[in-house]
């Protein structure tokens, strides 16, 4: 089990017991609850959270699109992430914000049911292998779609939505694999059921645009910096055959960090290893989150 040494709820730093939640807690039932996914890392000052203002823009943007808001500014959460960070005497690893429907009525209608928020921290080491970090994954095309723009909202990181995700990530280890990737409601690549997705072909990198995507913090992160390092960047629709062909295919995101992918669908994707510009990026990017390049510290928020 995860140890979590202390919880931060409404405001308050608790043990776990005293984070119980009830069995009637709307979230549980219908899923009315939105997070976050952020990382810390350890660096030459200690501890820092990777873009923690983005992260908690996009919880309450979260909260905002389901159509409450919440009673905390994006300073105040800041400053829970990292209360909760030192409370754990946390190094390097993961942090959950949630914010939950609890009590207040049973019934779909969520007008007087109150809302709380959590947030766990948790050492969590590569989330889709070392070796996957290292020498690349394989992924499947998922049978399961990405929600059509309608259903699921895209920008919203809410819980109910992850259970398309949950589907098709199982689907995708069943059968033998280690990530799916959906495609969305007209078919083309959207994301996976974690990460968003870049494609390398003739040394321009290609992703999918926003729309039908969860705009990824680390997706930007990358945009950004592959424009620093003078590799461009395309955001263009791409096709399930445009990744068969691509020279280089990695994902990213904040709990895969940045994953090369070698296979898709039995298919292997350029030499079957990460390629060169998936190298230099993720090379990069872990210099980045620990501190180690001065451009970019000020995506860091240093916890002490
Ligand atoms: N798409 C989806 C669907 C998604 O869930 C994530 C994050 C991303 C893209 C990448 O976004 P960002 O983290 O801002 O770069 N997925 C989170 C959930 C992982 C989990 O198992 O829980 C994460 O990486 O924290």
């Amino acid at each position: 089990m995860i140890e979590l040494k202390k919880i931060w709820m409404d405001g308050k730093l608790v043990t776990r017991e005293e984070a119980k939640v009830d069995f009637l807690t709307h979230a549980l039932h219908y899923g009315t609850a939105v997070f976050e996914g952020i990382r810390c890392y350890e660096t030459p000052k200690g501890p820092a959270i990777f873009k923690a203002k983005e992260h908690i823009d996009r919880f309450l943007h979260s909260e905002h699109i389901f159509g409450r808001d919440l009673n905390y500014t994006r300073e105040q959460l800041v400053k829970a992430l990292k209360d909760t960070v030192k409370a754990n005497g946390l190094k390097s690893g993961y942090i959950r914000p949630l914010a939950f429907m609890e009590l207040g009525g049973m019934g779909l209608n969520p007008t007087n049911v109150r809302i709380r928020i959590g947030i766990a921290c948790w050492t969590w080491g590569a989330y889709l292998g070392a070796e996957g970090i290292k020498n690349g994954i394989r992924c499947k095309i998922s049978s399961f779609q990405r929600p059509f723009v309608n259903s699921g909202m895209t920008k919203a990181k809410m819980s109910g939505n992850y259970y398309n995700s949950v589907m098709a990530k199982d689907e995708a280890i069943k059968l033998g694999f280690d990530e799916a990737i959906m495609l969305d409601h007209d078919g083309f690549v959207s994301e996976c059921s974690g990460e968003n997705i870049f494609l390398v072909r003739d040394s321009i990198l290609y992703t999918p645009p926003k729309a039908t995507i969860l705009e990824g913090i680390t997706r930007q992160s990358l945009i950004e910096v592959a424009n620093d390092m003078k590799i461009e960047v395309r955001e263009e629709i791409i096709t399930r055959d445009q990744l068969y062909v691509a020279d280089e295919v990695f994902l990213c995101g904040t709990a895969a960090e940045m994953t090369p992918v070698r296979e898709i669908d039995f298919r292997k994707i350029g030499a079957g290893k990460p390629g060169p510009i998936t190298k230099k990026l993720q090379k990069k990017f872990f210099d980045i989150v620990r501190g180690k390049v001065p451009k970019y510290k000020k995506w860091l928020e240093y916890v002490k």
